[in-house]
């Protein structure tokens, strides 16, 4: 199955847009030599001018938009999944069929037209196949507003998502909400989500990168803040985080805050780290405790004793995120530990 990893959308017109140019494209075309022909042949002739270029402009226009959406079940899991928390499958799945079908429709619009016009006798029997063709465009547009009007808004929120390759190195932060995880992906990467002192500030997966070796680059995503509590009682933004802490990640940096500042407990933060272990055992998690520029030393001492309760071989780290100290040290380990054992095991693979 060939699995798609960047998103694009093409425009998506609304059924309104596609009416107004279906009336430019028809009176746009007139009669190329009006003083040659005998009247009735020279309407017919440019009747069946307009409707054909109609029909090929609205065939066009449906096609753009069924085959020009992603295929869900060709996109990485993680993307599918992302993409099912803002947009409803089903109706996605309905509302691109419904558009690939209009043109099955629209054909035979065509081909009655075609027919009406070839057998008009007199002007006014080209006139009424022409309304009654447009007529019948205008319903057919006006029944697929609802879809088209679906795809639109399906189609924005799809430009919206972060632009994440998952074939690459990825490091996931993650922690409660307002412990410093935006503050350490600005120190470590080209990443540039945004800081402030209130809780859930992050509401969107944000992506940075930085590069080792030269020419290895390694994705840095940002995460929304997760409360401790259970995965069913999640809402969509902390699903967000999940995703990519599930798909995404080869190494999971999970930020504490020891101090009061971010205004959760110790003893939820070392709850939500216990769940995060379990959920994602197999993959390399470290430690941060953040914010030791405020933080007393009693504080990191407590916090680290309750991280050694729940596993005592998390690699852990103090760190001060509002000034960046310590961020090197962890990037150095990572790369020193993961990152490129990661690449001599490509390389011996090859
Ligand atoms: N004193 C101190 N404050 C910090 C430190 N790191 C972050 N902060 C402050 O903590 C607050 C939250 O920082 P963010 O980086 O936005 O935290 P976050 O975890 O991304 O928060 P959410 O996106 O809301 O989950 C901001 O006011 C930061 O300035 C630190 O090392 N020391
Ligand atoms: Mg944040």
């Amino acid at each position: 199955m060939l699995v798609v990893n960047v998103i694009r959308a093409p425009h998506v017109p609304t059924s309104e847009e596609l009416w107004n140019a279906v009336v430019g494209v028809y009176f746009s075309l007139q009669a190329r030599n009006p003083g040659i022909e005998p009247g009735i042949d020279r309407l017919r002739r440019l009747e069946l001018k307009r409707v054909r270029e109609v029909r090929k402009y609205l065939s066009d226009a449906f096609r753009d938009v069924a085959l020009g959406m992603p295929f869900l079940d060709s996109l990485h899991p993680f993307y599918r999944e992302l993409i099912e928390l803002m947009i409803d499958r089903a109706t996605y799945k309905h509302s691109l069929a419904k558009v690939g079908h209009a043109t099955k429709a629209l054909s035979s619009i065509y081909k009655d037209a075609v027919i009406a016009i070839r057998s008009a006798t007199t002007g006014n029997d080209i006139i009424r196949a022409r309304r009654n063709f447009l007529a019948r465009i205008k319903d057919l547009l006006t029944d697929l507003k609802p879809e088209l009007d679906f795809l639109k808004a399906a189609a924005a929120k799809l430009d919206k998502l972060p632009n994440i390759d998952p074939s690459l190195f990825t490091i996931v932060v993650s922690g409660m909400p307002n412990v410093g995880k935006s503050s350490f992906v600005r120190c470590v990467s080209s990443g540039r989500p945004k800081v402030a002192e209130y809780p859930f500030t992050t509401k969107e997966l944000h992506v940075g990168h930085f590069t080792v070796l030269n020419d290895v680059k390694v994705q840095v995503i940002d995460t929304p803040g997760l409360l401790d509590r259970p995965l069913s009682d999640r809402n969509k933004i902390e699903l967000q985080a999940v995703l990519a802490l599930k798909y995404l990640a080869r190494v999971i940096i999970f930020i504490l805050d020891p101090t009061s500042h971010s205004g959760y407990s110790l003893t939820g933060q070392l709850n939500l780290l216990r769940e995060v272990r379990n959920s994602f055992g197999g993959i390399p998690l470290l430690l941060l405790v953040n914010k030791v520029d405020i933080a007393t030393e009693d504080e990191v001492n407590t916090a680290l004793s309750g991280v050694a309760v729940i596993d005592k071989s998390i690699p852990t780290f103090r760190v001060s995120t509002i000034n960046c100290n310590g961020c090197r040290e962890v990037i150095n380990y990572i790369v020193d530990n993961y990152v490129i054992p990661m690449l001599r095991e490509s390389l011996n693979n090859r």
